[in-house]
């Protein structure tokens, strides 16, 4: 469905054939774009950058190039295509037809994951503000903006269900998410990991991989959602994530490349000389921003998973491909959980599992990446292997929560834990070296940070000198 851009908002859900929806969106964009001022990209408002703009939300129109002046990027309301047909797929109204409109009995749940869903994608954008002065190339500081514009999109198509559905409570909570800041102690992000600061490209580059995957997962779950036009909108927004991880996972490749070009060149482990970043501190990031996003995803037993999905608001990744009766009432999970100060595994209801089977499909995703890292290392000819922790190291949610974990998995006194912190996790001092590596930004064509090495391609087929940012 082609996308009307002649609209103060670009959408494709006929808003002008709803005067009074499109007046109350069309009252909240100044309030967005003053956050956006106030909030986003610092100093940016002169740039010209090389984006992808959607203009029609099949294949072929999602991505489409060319400059644009950050603050006039069109954010825009865009869904998928609508399935006429489309019936709930699991839960207590399986086989019953999409919602179009939101059930009585469901609303304040709805409400509750859609803010929730919605509060990331600007504290994202809040969390990223200060990048842009740090970039180590034009193609980087084009992706981060290409990411930040496409958050903001995000909050776009979560507003949108919160004013066309649910009245005045959702106009209300609207206007709350530019309200709430990341970091802000009186008024944070509802998750942890989205007040977490953001202060450098290794941190951006394993947020993006491991954080924005976990977008993946729950916008994954939420488009298997009974109401349809929480559906269809994380179906279009899921095309943009992709991206997002890409960004990470290159990122993440390039610094590791440049780690062991210079390993081999040099013949030493002791590359912070050299100027760039050494695996071990690259490994205590990963740790970090791994187990912050493992947080993510909630209870390992949880009641409001299993509500969710009897419900028919929110099912598991994939769903309509699991071959199972897609009720679960009588079905077994095991998980593994901490009790009396020990992780052991536990067989509970399949329902309330469904947040800790969500986690372990996430798991297996982020360790694919490190496949492919792995392997650039070892094609290095250097010994070394990145490691996804153990998924109850480092936590603040859950059953592991009380518990002190090392990255293998062991119980931990409080003791032992103190004594070996500083080898798992960054350190104020591994802080403050990756500090110092960043900037000013690189912002000549084809140049690149010491640190990191040039992508295998440009964007969008470009050559490597191509200028993905003009500063005017
Ligand atoms: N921090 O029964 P539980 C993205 C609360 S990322 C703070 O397990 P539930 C993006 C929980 O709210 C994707 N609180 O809860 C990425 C509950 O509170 P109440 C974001 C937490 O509801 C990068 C209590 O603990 N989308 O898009 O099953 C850049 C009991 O827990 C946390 C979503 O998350 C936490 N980490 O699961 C930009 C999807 N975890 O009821 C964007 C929508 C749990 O006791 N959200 N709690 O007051 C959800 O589906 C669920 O809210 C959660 C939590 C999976 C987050």
């Amino acid at each position: 469905m082609a996308i009307d851009y002649s609209q103060l908002i670009p959408n494709n859900v006929d808003l002008a054939g709803d005067r009074r929806l499109q007046r109350a969106l069309e009252a909240w964009q100044p309030h967005f774009l003053d956050w956006w001022k106030d909030m986003g990209p610092d100093g940016t408002s002169n740039f010209e950058v090389y984006l992808r703009t959607a203009i029609s939300t099949d294949s072929n129109g999602w991505a489409n190039f060319g400059y644009v002046k950050m603050p006039e990027y069109r954010w825009g309301i865009f869904l998928a295509d609508r399935d006429a047909e489309r019936k709930i797929a699991y839960g207590d109204n399986k086989g019953q037809p999409a919602w179009q409109e939101v059930p009585g009995e469901l609303r304040s749940t709805l409400r509750r994951l859609i803010v929730t869903q919605g509060d990331t994608e600007p504290a994202s954008v809040e969390q990223q503000r200060l990048l842009g002065k740090t970039a180590p190339s034009l193609y980087d500081l084009r992706n981060l903006f290409q990411i930040n514009v496409e958050e903001g999109r995000h909050l776009w198509a979560m507003v949108y269900l919160l004013h066309a559905y649910f009245g005045r409570d959702g106009r209300e909570e609207a206007e709350a998410m530019l309200e709430r800041h990341s970091g802000d102690p009186d008024k944070p992000r509802i998750l942890g990991a989205f007040n977490e600061a953001t202060p450098d490209w290794l941190s951006f580059f394993m947020f993006t991989y491991f954080t924005d995957r976990d977008g993946k997962y729950q916008l994954a779950s939420l488009a298997e959602s009974g109401f349809d036009p929480l559906a269809r909108s994380c179906r279009f927004m899921l095309t943009e994530e992709a991206h997002h991880m890409f960004v990470g996972e290159t990122g993440v490749g390039r610094i590791l490349q440049r780690t062991c070009e210079l390993m081999k060149e040099h013949k030493t482990d002791d590359v912070r000389s050299l100027g760039a970043i050494d695996l071990p501190t690259m490994q205590k990031y990963l740790n970090f921003h791994f187990s912050v996003s493992l947080d993510l995803f909630g209870q390992e037993a949880s009641t409001n998973a299993a509500n969710y999905y009897t419900m028919g608001v929110k099912g598991r990744y994939l769903e309509t491909r699991i071959d199972d009766d897609h009720l679960l009432t009588g079905a077994a999970y095991d998980i593994e959980n901490a009790e009396g100060g020990r992780i052991v595994t536990r067989t509970v209801p399949a329902l309330s599992a469904l947040n800790e089977r969500l986690r372990l499909d996430y798991i297996d995703d982020c360790a694919r990446g490190l496949v492919r890292w792995n392997k650039a290392i070892e094609r290095a000819g250097i010994a070394f292997e990145m490691k996804l922790a153990h998924r109850a190291f480092n936590r603040r949610i859950g059953g592991f929560a009380d518990m002190r974990v090392s990255p293998d998995g062991r119980v931990l006194s409080q003791a032992e834990w103190q004594a070996n912190e500083h080898k798992w996790l960054p350190t104020a001092e591994d802080r403050a070296y990756v500090t110092s590596l960043m900037g000013p930004a690189v912002v000549q064509p084809g140049k690149f940070a010491h640190w990191i090495a040039p992508p295998a391609r440009g964007i969008n087929n470009q050559p490597g000198d191509f200028e993905y940012v003009r500063f005017n």
